[in-house]
């Protein structure tokens, strides 16, 4: 069995080329957005069905991890579906020797970066650790603290740059996580610094049941880029293309030393805000239906039949190819042992706190009790 991911591409002729437009909107000198502007992306076929592969998996695993979450082989999932373009486009921007810094959201981008998905969702089955060596990916763990790991980001950025690494930091987050103090301080310092360091801000419209529009008064999270002394966009995040050339401009100028962007991806979470969560109670089956007709993985799909890059032969040998996934997802996943608790102790400290060992002593007591009765 051999199933790939990262930028792997699925069988065709290599080598062609069409005219791609993506779009996006920069934050002006006068502090609002600019008209929306046209940009001409380089990408050939071969990349183009590479993207598409990676969108179309994304949707195939990320359904396979909501079903077993309810089938009881995951504790709880946190969906990105609708929210493939901007997390698969922005990875793409990518090249290896970059850092990825995702939260509990991001499991398609950490799957697009080329880690096993059955590594990935070890965090969902409970893993006090990560499921994955994030030396071998370049991908930290994903964080579930909101925005903590826009710092760990701009710390690695801010480190290359001393070391003189031509490397670049990629962080996402919501919307929700923009309003944290975390991110506030991860921007200001990579202004500051200039650390190469691209933030994504993923405006899925709802930091839980909490609104978009009880997070900012303005028309955009892009807007408070003036105020961290760096360059600020907002791009459809339904439209794959369009985020992938955003973020690969920012990309580019982190790394000629241009320092770091502030890219706000408008986009909506499909699902609820986990499986342990009803979204009903806070949101409105219309306005579901209408982002679900804008939905990412249909849109780059039919970009592709008119451009005569996506036939039926790759829509099938996808489909056949995520099967084997969803497959390999079941397997792994059901009957997977279950981990030791006492497991949160490690790696903490080197030498473990008194503090700590004292908690230990408490767990081993409560699990022998347990064992006993
Ligand atoms: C520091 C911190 N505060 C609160 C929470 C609880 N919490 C979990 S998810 C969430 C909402 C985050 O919303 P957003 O940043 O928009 O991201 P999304 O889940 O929509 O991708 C909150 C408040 C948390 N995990 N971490």
């Amino acid at each position: 069995m051999s199933v790939t991911t990262g930028r792997a591409a699925p069988s065709g002729a290599a080598g062609e080329s069409s005219r791609i437009n993506a779009t996006w909107q920069e934050v002006a000198a006068d502090g609002g957005l600019a008209a929306p502007a046209h940009h001409d992306l380089a990408l050939d076929h071969t990349q183009l069905r590479s993207l598409y592969r990676l969108m179309a998996l994304s949707r195939r695993v990320d359904r396979q991890a909501i079903n077993l979450t309810r089938q009881g082989a995951l504790g709880v999932f946190a969906s990105s579906q609708g929210q493939e373009a901007a997390q698969v486009g922005a990875v793409f921007a990518l090249d290896d020797e970059d850092w990825l810094f995702p939260s509990y959201r991001d499991s398609v981008a950490t799957f697009a970066r080329g880690v096993d998905i059955v590594e990935v969702l070890a965090l969902f089955q409970g893993s006090w650790h990560c499921g994955f060596d994030p030396y071998r990916y370049r991908v930290a763990p994903q964080t579930t603290p909101v925005a903590t790991q826009a710092l760990h980001a701009t710390g690695l950025a801010m480190a290359a740059r001393m070391r003189g690494d031509p490397i670049v930091a990629l962080t996402l987050f919501g919307e929700g996580a923009a309003s944290e103090g975390d991110a506030h301080e991860a921007m200001n310092m990579a202004g500051v610094y200039q650390a190469p360091v691209v933030f994504l801000v993923q405006n899925n419209q709802y930091a839980i049941s909490v609104p978009v529009s009880r997070q900012t008064r303005t028309e955009s999270i892009a807007l408070r880029a003036p105020g961290c002394g760096m360059p600020g966009v907002r791009v459809d995040g339904n439209d794959v293309l369009s985020v992938y050339g955003a973020v690969r401009a920012a990309v580019d100028r982190a790394r000629a030393g241009g320092g770091p962007t502030l890219v706000e991806a408008v986009t909506y979470r499909l699902e609820a805000h986990t499986t342990a969560d009803d979204e009903t109670r806070y949101r409105n089956a219309d306005e579901v239906a209408t982002w679900r007709a804008n939905d990412p993985v249909q849109r780059f799909a039919q970009t592709l039949r008119d451009l005569g890059v996506l036939d039926d032969a790759l829509t099938a040998e996808v489909e056949a190819e995520g099967e084997e996934l969803a497959a390999r997802m079941r397997d792994s996943l059901f009957g997977a042992p279950a981990g030791d608790p006492r497991e949160m102790f490690e790696h903490v400290y080197a030498t473990p706190t008194p503090a700590l060992n004292e908690q230990r002593a408490l767990l081993d007591g409560e699990l022998s009790a347990e064992g006993d009765a």
